[in-house]
């Protein structure tokens, strides 16, 4: 019998109400900043956004660059570029690229200034909002355009609630929203991608599978990373036996010498966010171009 496997949704009653601010925001900005994230530049991008914004020039950021392969992040770039975004590729916690960031942000934003200056009024600082999935680092970068330590940051989705404008240095004002999510992914793959990214709550998250979807994706794509970190002569074949390594080496033995599997599972989980296997871009440019022009 095959496996049933847990359909991932969470779209929580506070997401379908920040949309609602989000539409409403768009009117009060110049430009819309979508933070995605730089490992999951294609499954971050939030539908909705594309679907509600038609007037406003939008910025891609793929943040967490540091933590993606910088080949992928530079085809994604001109992806998006291709589409008539303005783009940035950025290290939001670093505060790397913030400078090209601020840039983009005024070029592209300069046309409204000038139809200012056309009509007689005075130029006035460029308001931009940053959207985005939870977790993709949006308070992050406004903190590090900000002199005074401002927004909230955490690594839980669903940190940032409330809306709030901040004053940068460089002239710009911007607004922080809280990462939104869309009603239906479309594919289980998204939903697994953006749960191993943080972007999906692990609260509502079933970790097994999660966790079973990133090993198979690392035993693929990460072979050297996982020797090297764990130190394992031979890799191994399976999900299951990755987890049973790693406790092995690390110490997660329960009374009677058996591996406790879920700390080994949260263990590959924390050490792939936090970038010590490696970096990687899960949504791979070819892959996933190829995939939607029906190759
Ligand atoms: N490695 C790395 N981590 C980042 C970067 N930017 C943000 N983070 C981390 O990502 C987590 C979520 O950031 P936060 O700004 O709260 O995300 P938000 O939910 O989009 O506002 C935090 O733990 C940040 O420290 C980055 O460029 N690189
Ligand atoms: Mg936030």
């Amino acid at each position: 019998m095959a496996e049933q496997k847990t359909i991932i949704q969470w779209y929580p009653g506070h997401m379908t109400k920040a949309k609602r601010n989000m539409l409403e925001d768009f009117a009060l900005v110049d430009i819309v900043v979508e933070v995605l994230d730089a490992r999951i530049p294609f499954s971050s991008r939030n539908p909705d956004i594309a679907a509600m914004n038609h007037k406003k020039a939008q910025l891609i950021v793929l943040n967490k660059k540091d933590l993606a392969e910088q080949q992928e992040t530079d085809k994604w770039l001109q992806y998006y570029r291709n589409q008539g975004f303005a783009v940035a590729a950025i290290n939001g916690a670093e505060k790397q690229g913030i400078k090209a960031l601020l840039n983009e942000i005024k070029k592209a934003t300069e046309p409204v200034m000038l139809e200012l200056e056309r009509k007689g009024r005075l130029r006035r600082p460029v308001r931009a909002m940053m959207v985005g999935v939870p977790n993709t680092g949006k308070s992050t970068v406004i903190n590090a355009l900000s002199p005074q330590k401002a927004a909230i940051t955490g690594n839980k989705p669903g940190v940032t609630r409330g809306r709030q404008w901040i004053k940068t240095a460089a002239g710009i004002e911007m607004l922080d929203t809280p990462g939104v999510l869309w009603p239906k992914f479309a594919s289980q793959e998204t939903a697994l991608r953006l749960a191993v990214c943080g972007s999906i709550s692990d609260l509502v998250s079933p970790m097994n599978e999660i966790t079973i979807f990133l090993a198979e994706y690392l035993l693929k794509n990460g072979k050297a990373g996982l020797k090297e970190r764990f130190k394992l002569e031979v890799l191994p074949k399976t999900a299951d036996e990755l987890f049973e390594a790693i406790g092995r080496k690390r110490g997660l033995i329960a009374a009677g010498g058996i591996v406790k599997t879920e700390q080994a599972q949260l263990l590959l989980l924390n050490e792939f966010r936090s970038g010590k296997l490696g970096r990687y871009t899960m949504d791979n440019y070819a892959r996933i171009v190829k995939q939607n022009v029906g190759e």
